[in-house]
């Protein structure tokens, strides 16, 4: 009885005018596609009376892109460390988090923030939201009836070796539309440094992407490419790892035969950060902080790993993800594929034109 008066008090503690004031308030969020639980955005609103207004994007190319004209209107973004957030810190377009009121920052795991203060000394602008790697979503039957029921189920042979890519061309071969998050994990595939900014390095990735190019049906956005999975239209695409495995769980539930697998490549798999960052010239800094200390709760964070399957870095949400997601190596990594997974770096802006015409070429076929 108590319990359900309680929100009905504090509804009647704010003094009318305040309430009205809080009812205009509305907060700017730029987040990635398929990377939140709605009903945490809807409790939010319900608990703090601030509206939300929520856009979103697929690549850091498209937030890059709009954050970089300044003035994006934005109260939230959440680049990925390296290279956006890097990026971002260094230029002084993001706004330093007061800590005082984010009091939820404690439940952030200190081994993974280090991870990220080396380009954010004293972790200032940013708290890591999720993460995840990049790897391939593959429909595991037609990938085996394709290569062979022995087929290893974990490398990026599957795509990258072109005798495999043109077994599976039928079938629906898709690559995320990303350079920044594509080419990493080729260079590592192809035994060189994923971060390598090195022309010979470069024009090496552009040959072996160029060397599936005729197989592949689709270059396309990353949130595309999570529906072409789901569907089946796709059976084998590069792609973020959550993505996967919500693309698995849509198919599952369809009920029309369609088996989604994640491939962690074994060569190594790119593995990022992405962080709730504030932009210098935000609007509505303060209602920023709030969400970010609202999201950093442990059974928020849980209600969101559990949604998008992606792992989050508040330790005391692991004990409220569901089970079948807490135990799924491809949400929580083991310990041996970690350490050979790689973080990519910030490339400067000399090779960053490589990399973005080397695309352009990869897109065009030729
Ligand atoms: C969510 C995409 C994951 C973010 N759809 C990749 N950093």
């Amino acid at each position: 009885m108590f319990r359900r008066l309680l929100p009905l008090l504090a509804l009647l503690s704010l003094s009318l005018p305040a309430l009205a004031q809080q009812q205009d308030r509305v907060l700017k969020v730029y987040n990635w596609s398929d990377y939140i639980d709605p009903s945490a955005v809807a409790r939010f609103t319900r608990e703090t009376g601030i509206r939300v207004r929520y856009d979103v994007y697929d690549s850091l190319e498209t937030l890059e892109g709009r954050l970089s004209a300044g003035r994006s209107g934005y109260d939230i973004v959440v680049p990925t460390s390296e290279p956006t957030f890097a990026r971002l810190v260094r230029a002084g377009a993001l706004r330093p988090i007061d800590r005082a009121a984010v009091p939820n920052w404690r439940e952030l795991d200190p081994v993974l923030m280090e991870r990220v203060a080396a380009i954010d000394p004293g972790n200032r602008h940013g708290a890591i939201y999720l993460w995840g790697t990049v790897g391939l979503g593959i429909r595991v039957d037609r990938v085996r009836a394709a290569l062979g029921p022995d087929v290893p189920l974990d490398s990026l042979d599957i795509l990258l070796k072109p005798e495999n890519a043109a077994r599976l061309a039928r079938c629906g071969i898709m690559v995320m539309d990303s350079p920044t998050d594509v080419i990493p994990s080729v260079l590592r595939w192809l035994g060189r440094d994923p971060n390598s900014n090195a022309a010979e390095d470069l024009r090496a990735a552009e040959q072996a992407l160029m060397g599936i190019r005729r197989h592949v049906r689709a270059i396309i956005a990353s949130s595309s490419i999570l529906d072409a999975l789901a569907t089946g239209e796709a059976c084998v695409a590069l792609t973020y790892s959550g993505d996967v495995i919500q693309a698995a769980a849509r198919a599952r539930e369809a009920g029309r035969g369609v088996e989604i697998g994640y491939v962690m490549p074994r060569e190594g798999a790119q593995l990022w950060f992405d962080m709730l960052a504030i932009p210098a010239d935000a609007p509505n800094p303060e209602d920023a902080q709030r969400f970010i200390d609202f999201l950093l709760q442990p059974d928020v964070m849980a209600g969101i790993t559990n949604q998008v399957r992606y792992p989050n870095a508040v330790p005391a949400s692991r004990p409220l993800v569901d089970e079948a997601v807490r135990r799924d190596p491809n949400v929580f990594p083991s310990p041996e594929a970690l350490s050979r997974s790689f973080v990519a770096g910030t490339p400067p802006r000399e090779a960053e034109r490589l990399r973005t015409r080397l695309w352009s070429r990869f897109k065009a076929g030729r």
